[in-house]
């Protein structure tokens, strides 16, 4: 089946942009459904976690720094190939080479500044909505407009 989970965050700086309201907009927009949000203030352990394949890059620690900088919103996003098109949705890891209409290259400018996260494997979606989300906080529900999304 290719409806699938994403866990989407976004970022200390999309958050203190004042970003959260047209992130969400995007997705819901595309069609997909939100079935987990809530405002977090992640530990380092956490970050260090979440970032674990990342740890020996010369960038770890400013990653880490700046994404305990606020609170970051998580999101898990429900709907068809939620992951590949949840990335298509951010844009490219580095925002000057993001395309204009993405989230990326509409918002952001800096590598260490892109405004949002978005799993890259549906492996990996499993193990970042388990390391953010309890079981509890995951919403089972069925939009008004879901068979105008889906034929
Ligand atoms: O999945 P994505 O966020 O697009 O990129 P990753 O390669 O997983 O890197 C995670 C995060 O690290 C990226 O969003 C910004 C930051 N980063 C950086 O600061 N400098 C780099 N050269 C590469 C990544
Ligand atoms: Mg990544």
């Amino acid at each position: 089946d290719d409806c699938v989970h994403s866990f989407i965050a976004i970022k200390p700086d999309g958050v203190q942009r004042g970003l959260i309201g047209p992130i969400i907009s995007r997705f819901e927009n595309r069609g997909f459904k939100l079935v987990g949000i809530k405002l977090v203030s992640p530990s380092k352990k956490h970050l260090e976690e979440h970032y674990a394949d990342l740890a020996e890059k010369s960038f770890f620690q400013g990653l880490i720094a700046y994404m305990g900088s606020g609170p970051v919103c998580a999101m898990i996003w429900e709907g068809r190939d939620a992951v590949k098109t949840g990335r298509s949705i951010l844009g490219a890891t580095n925002p000057l080479a993001s395309a204009p209409g993405t989230i990326r290259g509409d918002f952001a400018l800096d590598v260490g500044r892109n405004v949002c996260h978005g799993s890259d494997t549906v492996d990996n979606a499993k193990k970042e909505i388990a390391l953010w989300f309890e079981e509890t906080e995951i919403q089972s529900w069925k939009p008004a407009a879901f068979d105008w999304v889906y034929e």
